[in-house]
């Protein structure tokens, strides 16, 4: 008897606690912060940064290219949102984009790098702990710059595709699934194509391109026939200057958008697609000086994408956040170091938020910034008054505690007001996800 007035005093006591958390995080929903940036040494003119598990350990690994030092730097995450020193694995002269992928399908993480100098790229086998095998070079145009990974021939080997700024082109390389890639085909863009992305566009099952165009202002679309060809380029507006695109869906009618920085403007266009292949006009959201990166991701785990913007001459990252109707609230500028370029969002403290990484071309460093869970509050807001002691009200109170916790991307089980297992078991990891006590529960 005593030990069940107990158990029920202790469970009145974490709700209480752990809907005065809650009512903090939702206080400052409208807003986004990250704590200050953690620098991590990486070589010289680090440029592009991607993030996978390179070691199988379950914590998300970071790998930038460095510009200068024709390598590639991969630093091993410890989920905490630390990062081990950099080893570098040799890539060809001037390594810029950078793709993730597994390439000859054994379950390790590969790498491909674009080699600006070189007019080729590498893949660089993962060996499942952090290393990489010696770089394997594949020819493709003048100057690739960008690259992005996709099945562009529907056989579920992995696919790359590289912009030529200098041959107004993209190649297409078909991969064998053992690690090795044909010889590229090359299909016309506008003029000083810089940044490239891919999605299905059209929505018949082929993956599509997308290419930013530097010198003409616009976006070339190329729509895939799923058998790795692509059809003409059909170009769409945008701001001047573009440079870095990314793709999700920003109004949420499950048709691939598209985001573009305009490095002259200083703003991001913005093109909803129709679903068709087709896009309209370009929407322009203000950002930081001369955006170069970008990229686009659920930061409020609210189910609406967000975007995230290195400015490179502002030594900060811009990010807005989505409304799911295609539109963006005002920029909010981070610091970082000197000349971000590549951006990449991933969860490095494994507390179901989405962080960044930034790479800092003027300061041979990649920033890390990890979200702040309580918005812009450093510390967790005051308990507020949340009375369950008599039982009357606990069925309701669990029951919004279950569906917040599930908003916040922790499963309670049913939205049941039962506080089971499940639901304790949630609770607990939301805790542990905020560094707080588990005294008591
Ligand atoms: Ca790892
Ligand atoms: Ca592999
Ligand atoms: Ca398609
Ligand atoms: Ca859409």
């Amino acid at each position: 008897m005593q030990r069940k007035k107990f158990k029920k005093l202790v469970l009145a006591l974490s709700l209480a606690f752990v809907l005065s958390l809650f009512t903090g995080v939702y206080a400052a929903f409208a807003s986004i912060c990250f704590f200050p940036a953690t620098n991590f040494a990486v070589g010289f003119f680090p440029v592009g940064v991607t993030a996978a598990d390179f070691n199988n350990d379950g914590n998300v690994d970071l790998a930038a290219t460095n510009l200068f030092s024709a390598n590639v730097s991969v630093l091993l995450g410890d989920g905490t949102g630390n990062f081990g020193a950099a080893t570098n694995f040799a890539a060809g002269n001037g390594p810029n984009g950078i793709v993730a992928a597994d390439f000859n399908n054994d379950g390790n993480v590969d790498l491909a790098v674009t080699n600006q100098f070189d007019d080729d790229i590498s893949v660089l086998l993962g060996d499942g702990t952090g290393s990489f095998g010696a770089a394997t070079d594949f020819v493709v145009g003048n100057t690739p710059f960008a690259i992005v990974e996709g099945d562009f021939n529907n056989n579920g080997n992995v696919d790359l595709a590289v912009v030529n700024v200098a041959d107004d082109d993209v190649s297409v390389l078909l991969g064998d699934g053992a690690g090795n890639f044909g010889a590229a085909t090359d299909f016309t863009v506008g003029n000083g194509p810089v940044g490239i992305t891919t999605a299905d566009f059209n929505n018949n099952g082929n993956a599509d391109l997308a290419v930013t165009n530097l010198i003409d202002n616009d976006v070339s679309v190329l729509l895939g026939d799923g058998a790795g060809n692509f059809g003409a380029a059909t170009d769409f507006a945008v701001g001047n200057g573009p440079l870095g695109i990314t793709t999700a869906d920003f109004n949420n009618n499950s048709n691939a958008d598209l985001a573009v920085t305009n490095v002259s403007d200083a703003d991001v266009s913005v093109l909803l697609g129709d679903g068709a292949g087709s896009f309209g006009a370009a929407t322009d959201f203000a950002v930081g000086n001369f955006p170069f990166g970008i990229t686009a991701a659920d930061f409020k785990n609210n189910g609406n994408a967000d975007l995230a913007v290195t400015n490179l001459f502002g030594a900060d990252i811009s990010v807005l956040l989505g409304d799911g109707a295609g539109s963006f609230g005002a920029a909010t500028d981070f610091a970082v170091a000197n000349g971000p370029r590549g951006i990449v969002a991933a969860d490095f403290d494994g507390n179901s938020r989405l962080d960044l990484a930034v790479a800092n071309s003027g300061s041979n460093n990649v920033s890390v910034l990890l979200q702040q869970v309580y918005g812009c509050s450093s510390t967790p807001a005051p308990a507020a008054d949340i009375t369950v002691s008599n039982g009357n009200n606990a069925k309701a109170v669990t029951m919004t505690m279950q569906k917040k916790l599930y908003d916040l991307g922790f499963n309670p089980g049913p939205i049941d007001g039962i506080y089971g297992p499940k639901t304790q078991k949630a609770v607990l990891q939301f805790l542990k996800s905020q560094d707080l006590p588990l005294k008591g529960m």
